[in-house]
């Protein structure tokens, strides 16, 4: 520095070589002088005798001397040519402060007679000194979105030299955000950062400047200061969800604790403005918060409960992630949950049927019952198949209603074939694997009248012994019908035809018939009726069997000898 100061300087002497001479007019006959500071030694300031008159040749004799005193160390007389010199180097800014005139004065004195003179010797500035900064460094912490026309006082800069040799400009490298101004106070000039140009932190977090002060030397010499600005954040950015809507799809029997997704949402803002916290909206309906967790640190959702698609297809989960400023910001998204149907359900089979028995004279294609097929589970898992199983004369037809089927007869009923049925109906749905359900349909078959009383055999043929006891019972006829109860019921008649049957009755309940009479071979061999047999069905049906009946004879005649006996006398023997 030293070294720099001093070249600089010499190069600058020779134009100070033309020194200024003031003769001052002043009733003290005051001379007044001016030099650069910082001239070599011996360079001569002004000729003093010359300028007071006085005889070069005189001056030894009169011993022409600078009186002794605080400045006199600085300039010497030369008794020979009568000029004041420097005797040692000035430093203006040694002498002098501030950057008004830097006079020094003198007193020269002469004897025979005894003179003495006043001398100003003005010390011109020379721009020997750079500017400096107290720091070479600055760093301002200054508030991203400070207002505009916020101003930041720099360190001004230094520079001893005085009037246009001192500190005249500051210049900031050109940049967007700031401008420098400069206000003048009594002594020097304050730099000023002007903000004009809106800091973000989340765009730049540290600026970096450097303002340069510049005298106004010729040239000029000049200092650098670095200016860091560190923006500090404020909470200006709200968290924001990498998605505005998550679509999820999950099983509905996917495991309790199973994460369905992780939400992130990022805030560049800086510490606990960019800290986030997910919560779920507070206005979902309490299910979903049965249902679902959110880690309000991760971000994840888990299931919390199990699923079930029948309950709830699809939820609609508004989540909102925090930060933590003062006041905090809120991003939103939607988190849309698809829940995929799983066939856990079997179908549901219910059977409707107005009485449990039907005629066995109904046509076929009577309704007899209404199954209806419900199954909880989606449209593809739910789609049942319906069937009878078993051998029996009902089928399922499709009725007014999908769902909704008729039992129907397939065929004629006969009671007296099968007078029940059981059969199952199965629902099976389409799912994998595929679930089914089965209900047990009891089919009672009602009689009608459709058998009339039959006897096991037509003829019927007795062997009545001849003197037998009138009004005792000699056979029975049985008739049996297939109905039942009042249609199985059986009444008997004989059909009263002939002479004979006056003399017959029958027990209309049991069939018994009774002879009124005793009958006697040797008159009557032989004889026939009918018996009816009718049943109580409304209509009734009946039916009649011919009984024939051989009277046997009994050895109750003494014989008499018409013709010779043939060898063979069976007692038993029949004669036609
Ligand atoms: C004699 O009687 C027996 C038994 O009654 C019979 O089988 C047989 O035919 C009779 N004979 C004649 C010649 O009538
Ligand atoms: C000032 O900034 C310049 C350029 O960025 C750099 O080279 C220098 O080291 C800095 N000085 C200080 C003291 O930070
Ligand atoms: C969240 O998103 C940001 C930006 O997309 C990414 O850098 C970060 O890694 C993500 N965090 C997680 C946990 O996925
Ligand atoms: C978010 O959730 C956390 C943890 O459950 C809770 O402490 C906080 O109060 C919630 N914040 C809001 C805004 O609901
Ligand atoms: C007896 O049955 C026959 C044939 O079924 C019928 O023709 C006849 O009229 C019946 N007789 C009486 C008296 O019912």
């Amino acid at each position: 520095m030293e070294r720099l100061f001093r070249s600089s300087n010499r190069g600058w002497f020779g134009i100070y070589l033309a020194v200024l001479l003031i003769v001052a007019e002043q009733v003290l006959a005051e001379l007044r002088y001016s030099i650069p500071e910082e001239v070599n030694e011996g360079t001569a300031v002004g000729y003093i005798a010359k300028d007071l008159g006085l005889d070069k040749a005189s001056l030894v004799d009169r011993r022409f001397r600078v009186v002794p005193g605080s400045k006199e160390a600085y300039f010497e007389v030369n008794s020979d040519n009568g000029a004041l010199q420097v005797r040692r180097k000035i430093d203006r800014e040694e002498i002098c402060h501030g950057s008004g005139a830097c006079l020094m004065e003198l007193k020269i004195l002469v004897e025979n007679p005894l003179e003495m003179h006043h001398v100003v010797v003005d010390i011109a500035d020379v721009n020997d000194h750079y500017p400096s900064f107290s720091e070479n460094e600055q760093t301002f912490e200054i508030a991203e979105h400070s207002s505009l026309g916020t101003r930041f006082q720099l360190d001004a800069a230094r520079d001893p030299d005085a009037g246009i040799n001192s500190i005249r400009t500051y210049t900031l490298t050109s940049n967007d955000h700031f401008d420098i101004e400069v206000i003048q106070s009594e002594e020097e000039k304050v730099p000023y950062l002007v903000l004009k140009k809106s800091l973000d932190r989340e765009q730049k977090k540290k600026h970096v400047f450097i303002l340069t002060a510049a005298d106004g030397g010729k040239p000029p010499k000049s200092a650098t200061l670095n200016i860091s600005i560190i923006v500090l954040d404020s909470n200006d950015n709200r968290p924001a969800f990498n998605k505005e809507i998550y679509q999820i799809e999950i099983q509905e029997n996917a495991l309790v604790g199973t994460t369905l997704t992780t939400l992130n949402a990022t805030d560049p803002d800086e510490g606990t403005n960019g800290e986030i916290e997910y919560n779920l909206s507070k206005t979902l309906p309490r299910k979903a918060y049965e249902v679902f967790r959110l880690d309000s640190v991760s971000g994840a959702i888990t299931l919390e409960n199990a699923l079930d698609f029948e309950d709830s297809d699809t939820y609609k989960l508004d989540v909102q992630a925090s930060d933590k400023g003062q006041p905090p910001l809120i991003g939103r998204c939607r988190v849309i949950i698809k829940i995929k149907d799983v066939n856990d359900n079997a179908p549901e089979i219910e059977v409707t049927s107005l009485s449990d028995t039907v005629s066995e004279d109904s046509k076929p294609g009577t309704v007899i019952s209404l199954v209806s097929v419900t199954d909880k589970d989606s449209s593809v898992n739910g789609k049942v198949i319906v069937q009878i199983d078993g051998n029996v004369p009902f089928e399922l037809k499709p009725s007014y209603k999908e769902n909704i089927y008729s039992v129907v007869t397939k065929e004629f009923l006969d009671r007296e074939k099968d007078q029940q049925y059981e059969m199952t109906i199965k629902g099976t749905d389409c799912g994998e694997p595929p679930l089914s359900a089965i209900k047990i349909l009891r089919i009672q078959i009602s009689d009608v009248n459709d058998n009339s009383p039959q006897f096991s055999q037509n003829p019927l043929q007795f062997y009545l012994r001849e003197n037998n006891v009138a009004g005792a019972s000699v056979f029975s006829v049985s008739a049996t019908d297939n109905d039942v109860n009042q249609n199985a019921a059986v009444i008997y008649n004989i059909v009263r035809q002939n002479d004979v049957t006056s003399f017959l009755n029958v027990n209309s309940d049991t069939g018994q018939i009774s002879a009124l009479k005793s009958f006697d071979f040797e008159t009557l061999k032989t004889f026939q009726f009918q018996v009816v047999a009718t049943d109580s069905g409304t209509p009734s049906l009946s039916s009649n069997v011919t009984v024939n009946v051989f009277i046997l004879d009994q050895n109750d005649n003494a014989p008499v000898i018409l013709s010779p006996l043939s060898s063979n006398g069976s007692s038993e023997g029949v004669e036609e």
